[in-house]
């Protein structure tokens, strides 16, 4: 406790807590950031862009400014007040110095309204102050700037007077300290993606992103986010690649008993629901009392309307809730003072004031909007119906994948070669593309915990079919039927069940070429609408196959990446070597595919994950859907998979 600082030299109790406040999150920083790799990194640019977003929220800042640096440091900048730097009466210091190092020290300045943004975990500035090996924070208020800067969360000086100036605001830069996190290196999209969806969920607030390393050709990248019209400019985005059948989205912003509501909805002509919910500006990917709402309001007006309008009875066809929402993209965002946040990934809200308040909300404003757009009106009714039509054919082809399920073995796809284990956490299953690879792959495989499925060729773009053409294909049920999970639940007919899954890792493995891309890319988009919760719950991944073999005598190295070549090269010298290009996994014998690409003591699995739902969702529909240009320039311009970060 040396370096504990304090006025009078020596120690106080509140400079106590404040230690032990620091070193619990130094000791147990995943508790406070979720954890310490590539999304706790992330997270913190978050938590500290979360302050100024709620200062903007309260009225008084209008820019926003996130530079990553040369050395990945992270620079935030606002046009706010300025965290206020008046000394702390009972604790002898700045207010500043307080709010810095003082876990959720935030409430203590409360600004007269309660904090509407703020990470999932909220942990707050200081939080992010103990992870940095390095912090400084300058503010500039009443003409005056001030600085101060810390180390691990630690003041180096108290805030000390550094000059004049006109500006006003807020700088923090922080460089998160390479002994806790095992990822050090941000990723430019990954940033570009939140702040393009903050400044679209909070409208009116300039947003810019600045990348200051140089990329290989030397140049940088900045991008500038400003929102005039909230979630309708975030709906034309998501659905820039979908035809949509409305002139523009439907909007609904508003209050119900002081929780403020916004919500833009269009349909269009595709066949998925793609609803993306928020609470305090955090993507609540398991719902909640919100989407409840939301999914209530909306089906009760539009069945109403569709009862009334008599389309209904000629069409003679029973609907369900899925129905309204077919080809339905939606945002809806509320700002909750409380939130309650369950569910196994903590992003489901659970306040239940909620769920009426957006159920009324929803009800009024869309009854005006049916009365007001006959026209849209009928066009949703149509779609509707139509929909309600394709679900009774889906159903059938749905219960024939599930009563699939009910004979265990008995009932596995011919092609599936299992495995022995009956514990599904021990077991992983390979979707392996072609006969030849899959039969390397069942030779070379361990049959004790590794289950091989071959697939034939492409599958089907669940993208562009509807919901019982998936079913349908025996491809897909295939897949179902080998996972062992059904779908649907009286709650929520597109929901998986995933007690029944048979394997906790579910692998693509494919070759590494454009093509294969393209499969990783369908079975993806799969995976991605069909069972999200397999991907949300960490159990899809990409198998990894080398691309090369550098061979000189008996010394094999395989190489994963260009720069492994020139390693190996450099290790055994260029005399006498082979190097062996692999185009495809069939040119590998069995124990080499298991030596590369299956043993868990060498293979690198990369696990998927969806970072950014929206964007995501954005990404699938411009890849799988019919406008062709856009997708040729995406995989043109990105080798890798954009937004999934794998
Ligand atoms: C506490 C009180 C006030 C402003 C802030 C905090 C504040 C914090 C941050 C963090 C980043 N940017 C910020 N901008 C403002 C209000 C002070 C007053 O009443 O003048």
């Amino acid at each position: 406790m040396t370096e504990d600082q304090n006025k009078n030299g020596n120690y106080s109790a509140s400079n106590i807590t404040v230690l032990e406040g620091l070193e619990a999150v130094r000791v147990r920083p995943a508790m406070y950031i979720g954890d310490v790799n590539f999304r706790g990194l992330h997270h913190l640019v978050y938590e500290v862009v979360d302050n100024s977003i709620d200062e903007a929220l309260a009225g008084y800042c209008t820019q926003i400014t996130v530079n990553i640096n040369e050395d990945n440091s992270i620079t935030v900048e606002d046009n706010g007040r300025g965290i206020p730097v008046d000394m702390h009466e009972k604790e002898h210091r700045s207010a500043l110095e307080v709010v810095m190092t003082v876990l959720h020290a935030g409430g203590k300045f409360d600004k007269g309204s309660y904090k509407v943004s703020g990470g999932l975990h909220g942990v707050g500035v200081s939080c992010v102050n103990a992870l940095s090996d390095h912090m400084l924070v300058e503010v500039y208020r009443d003409g005056k700037a001030y600085r101060q800067e810390y180390s691990k969360g630690l003041p180096l000086y108290p805030v000390k007077e550094i000059g004049t100036t006109e500006r006003r605001g807020t700088h923090v830069e922080f460089h998160p300290d390479p002994s806790i996190f095992t990822v050090t290196e941000y990723d430019y999209n990954t940033l570009l993606d939140r702040m393009r969806e903050l400044a679209y969920l909070n409208k009116g607030i300039d947003i810019t992103i600045t990348d200051n390393r140089p990329d290989a050709n030397g140049t940088f990248k900045s991008n500038h986010f400003y929102s005039e019209n909230g979630l309708r400019d975030f709906i034309a985005y998501l659905d820039e690649n979908r035809e949509s059948l409305m002139p523009e989205a439907i909007y609904i912003e508003g209050e119900r008993n002081g929780i403020p509501i916004e919500i833009a909805m269009q349909y269009n002509s595709t066949y998925n629901e793609n609803i993306h919910s928020y609470v305090n500006n955090i993507n609540t990917h398991e719902g909640g009392t919100h989407l409840a709402g939301f999914r209530s309001g909306l089906t009760r007006t539009l069945k109403n309307y569709a009862d009334k309008s008599g389309l209904l009875q000629k069409a003679k066809v029973e609907i369900s809730g899925d129905d309204f929402r077919e080809g339905l993209t939606a945002i809806i965002s509320v700002k909750v003072a409380e939130p309650q946040f369950e569910g196994q990934t903590k992003t489901k809200l659970g306040n239940t004031e909620v769920r009426g308040a957006v159920d009324s909300a929803v009800s009024e404003m869309l009854e005006n909007y049916l009365e007001e757009h006959p026209n849209e009106a009928r066009t949703i009714v149509e779609k509707v119906i139509l929909a309600a039509r394709a679900r009774q054919a889906a159903r059938k082809a749905r219960e024939m994948v599930q009563r699939g399920n009910v004979f265990s073995s008995a009932g596995l796809p011919g092609k599936l070669a299992d495995c022995q284990d009956g514990d599904p956490e021990n077991c992983e299953i390979y979707f392996v593309e072609g006969d030849s690879a899959g039969g390397s792959a069942k030779q070379g495989r361990n049959r004790r915990f590794q289950a091989i499925l071959p697939l034939r060729g492409k599958i089907l773009n669940v993208e562009k079919a509807m919901r019982h053409r998936a079913f349908e294909s025996e491809e897909i049920r295939n897949i179902y039927t080998a996972l062992g999970v059904t779908v649907g639940t009286p709650e929520d007919s597109q929901a998986l069940n995933l007690s029944k899954l048979r394997y906790h890792k579910v692998i693509i493995m494919t070759d590494a070429d454009v093509d294969s891309a393209h499969i990783d890319t369908l079975m993806l988009t799969f995976f991605f609408r069909y069972m999200p919760e397999l991907i949300e719950n960490g159990y899809v991944y990409l198998a990894t196959p080398p691309l090369y073999l550098v061979k000189k005598g008996n010394r094999h190295i395989y190489c994963w990446t260009e720069e492994d070549r020139i390693r190996a090269l450099e290790e055994v010298g260029d005399k006498g070597v082979h190097i062996q290009r692999y185009k495809g996994l069939g040119e590998m014998n069995p124990e080499q595919l298991w030596e590369t690409t299956m043993d868990p003591e060498n293979r690198q699995l990369r696990q998927v994950t969806i970072d950014n739902a929206a964007s995501a969702d954005r990404v699938f529909s411009m890849l799988m859907g019919d406008d062709v240009p856009p997708r040729r320039e995406f995989i043109e311009a990105n080798a890798t998979y954009a937004t999934i970060d794998a």
